[in-house]
């Protein structure tokens, strides 16, 4: 009922560009699961203040935070249907709709954030991120989400043992399903704003995500236990309506190009900060961090490549992020 009220409200509360009285201005209704002050958040609204300055103040960016528009799946829907203009979201609950995004959803792809930022930052980031238009949407820039690692509520976590048949809620896709399932835990794919609760009431025993989710959505407080196994360093996408974009000239286009493009530098910067910070402050609130071995985990992940990576596309994609420096 939640989400029906929340959708219904954002598409009576006007087409998706809001044409202001005085200087015909066009407002951008943008989404993002993140509270307010979130390095994602920070960066649209940067990318506003660039937009208004640039724009002569014909474009400006409302952000909608904290999930106030619905969770991440259905906000996609409704940034395809155009009712809302921008979203910010994962890479990971695109994976039904955008083959391509795939690819950098596969644990252990990335080397490091340093591989993934030289990889998304170049022609195989140009491939994947055109792969959108076909899906009604245009991807406009990628932002960091750092690394997830496993975290829950029953113990410390020191080897692939230790994950047995524990229960761990994962974004709704299929490759997260198998990535848990090959590790002998179960997995659970449901929204983020439930994760909380599952914890809390024990209907999982945790999650995986990096420092500033775990302790921005609170999970820190229900889930303890935080192993740092990064199997996962996906990007995170910020993405345009077609629909918007469509009715904008060539110009204006470019101009909002740019100014995601240019925002990206500053949510590297805020990101950095607040991973650090949220570290610190997780521990300080008791949470127990342990450092098992990466190996065991990448090996696990064998079939998960096996079941995933068939087509020619994506082991081409696979081939060529791993060759990449
Ligand atoms: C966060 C990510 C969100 C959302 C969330 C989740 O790290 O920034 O976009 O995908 O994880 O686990 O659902």
């Amino acid at each position: 009922m939640l989400h029906i009220a929340k959708i219904t409200a954002a598409a009576l509360a006007a087409t998706s560009l809001l044409v202001g009285a005085a200087a015909a201005q066009t407002v951008f209704r943008s989404s993002d699961t993140h509270p307010d002050g979130y390095p994602t958040v920070e960066a649209v609204k940067y990318m506003g203040e660039l937009l208004k300055e640039r724009s002569g103040g014909r474009f400006d960016i409302e952000i909608y935070h904290s999930a106030q528009l619905g969770e991440e799946k259905d906000t996609i829907e409704q940034t395809r249907a155009g009712v809302i203009d921008l979203n910010r979201v994962s890479m990971g609950p695109f994976n039904g709709l955008v083959p391509e995004t795939r690819v950098v959803s596969l644990p252990y792809i990335f080397r490091s954030v340093d591989h993934m930022h030289t990889v998304m930052d170049g022609e195989i980031g140009a491939e994947i991120l055109a792969g959108f238009e076909a899906h009604g949407l245009i991807g406009l820039a990628y932002y960091d989400g750092g690394a997830r690692s496993f975290y829950n509520r029953e113990r410390p976590i020191n080897s692939i043992e230790d994950l047995q048949g524990m229960k761990f809620r994962v974004m709704q896709s299929d490759i997260f399903v198998d990535m848990v399932n090959a590790l002998g835990a179960n997995a659970t794919p449901m929204p983020y704003g439930e994760v909380y609760s599952g914890i809390e009431t024990g209907v999982i025993d945790g999650a995986e995500n990096n420092f500033p989710s775990y302790e921005s959505a609170k999970h820190s407080e229900v889930a303890k236990h935080y192993a740092l196994d990064e199997h996962l360093i996906v990007p995170e996408v910020l993405v345009m309506a077609k629909t918007t974009w469509d009715r904008l000239s060539p110009e204006d286009q470019e101009l909002v190009r740019g100014a995601a493009r240019d925002s990206v530098l500053r949510q590297r910067e805020l990101w950095a900060a607040r991973e650090a910070e949220s570290r610190r402050i997780v521990e300080a609130q008791g949470t127990q961090i342990t450092t098992p071995d990466k190996q065991p985990f990448i090996d696990a992940m064998v079939p998960v490549y096996e079941r995933h990576v068939t087509d020619d596309r994506l082991k081409d994609l696979v081939a060529r992020i791993q060759a990449v420096e």
